[in-house]
């Protein structure tokens, strides 16, 4: 279903933008393991609410996690030439395309959640595009990928400014995706409250699910440049704990994580699978 959605999501209907839409639906459209949509199915649906009323969202949040992997690969950023087992956008439509698909990509969410959303009370549409900016700027991705290049080839990176480059950068995507699947199925505040606090943890849980898959995984496994993070000298968990410390950390993450779901019961189960399908995953 998200596929589908995704890929209905963007047209060219004028010759003048063949090129821009080609760009943006190449990564949009690459793979992906759609977690952040599934995310927000799931939250929806353990509050009773509609996947129709959500898909909006989820292609939304594809679309933005899909701009920050092409801007993360940039050469001014990462400088990676595969993602998703494919040349990175900049490398096939240059850095000049790449931006602006990026830029468009970022736009277009906030649009189509706007336009499509149907089915729920309108205060609940604006909630969900508030957060979903506000997860992309300063507060959210875009501070958390500054504190990264500035710790980069420094010393001295603290576990605590690792925890907070991995809450900004990785973890504000994976918390608004759950809240807005909540607040579209129709959930109250305290609920929202507690699916932060259980995408708070999967968040943690995977990004040092992949410090841990950046050592002991393959490129050809991973679909990107593999080692990355010794040969850019940056902190890790697998750095500051060890392998075995990482792991053992990333469980304790992930059972903090489902406990901040345990009164919701079975209603919980997909999201609860979730989080192990976070750790245990390969790619
Ligand atoms: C341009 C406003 C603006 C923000 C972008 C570049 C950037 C700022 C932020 C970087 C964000 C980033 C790339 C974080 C890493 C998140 C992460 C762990 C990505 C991998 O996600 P997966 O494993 O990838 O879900 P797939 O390919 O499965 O979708």
């Amino acid at each position: 279903m998200v596929e589908v959605a995704l890929d209905k999501s963007l047209e060219a209907t004028e010759p003048q933008v063949v090129k821009i839409i080609e760009s943006m639906k190449y990564s949009l459209m690459a793979g992906g393991k759609r977690i952040r949509p599934v995310l927000a199915i799931a939250a929806c649906e353990m509050f009773e609410g509609n996947v129709d009323s959500v898909m909006p969202t989820a292609v939304a949040l594809e679309m933005i996690h899909t701009m920050s992997l092409i801007h993360d690969d940039l050469p001014s950023m990462d400088d990676d030439d595969m993602r998703r087992g494919k040349p990175t956008n900049h490398v096939l439509y240059g850095e000049d395309v790449a931006i602006l698909a990026g830029d468009a990509l970022l736009s277009e969410s906030f649009e189509h959640v706007a336009r499509f959303t149907k089915g729920i009370p309108a205060e609940r549409t604006v909630e969900v595009i508030r957060r979903l900016g506000n997860s992309v700027g300063a507060y959210g991705l875009a501070g958390g990928q500054v504190m990264d290049l500035e710790c980069e080839n420094k010393e001295g990176t603290t576990r605590e400014d690792l925890e907070w480059i991995h809450m900004h950068k990785t973890a504000a995507l994976l918390k608004v995706a759950v809240a807005a699947g909540a607040i579209v199925g129709g959930a109250n505040e305290e609920d929202v409250k507690a699916c932060e606090l259980y995408a708070e943890k999967i968040g943690l849980a995977f990004q040092i699910a992949d410090d841990i898959l950046d050592v002991t995984a393959t490129s050809e496994e991973l679909g990107k440049t593999a080692g990355k993070d010794e040969e850019t000298n940056k902190t890790t968990y697998v750095k500051l704990l060890g392998l075995d410390g990482a792991k053992k950390e990333a469980q304790k993450v992930t059972d903090e994580a489902k406990a901040a779901l345990s009164e919701y019961g079975d209603k919980a189960a997909p999201l609860l699978g979730i989080a192990d399908y976070i750790i245990g995953r390969k790619n």
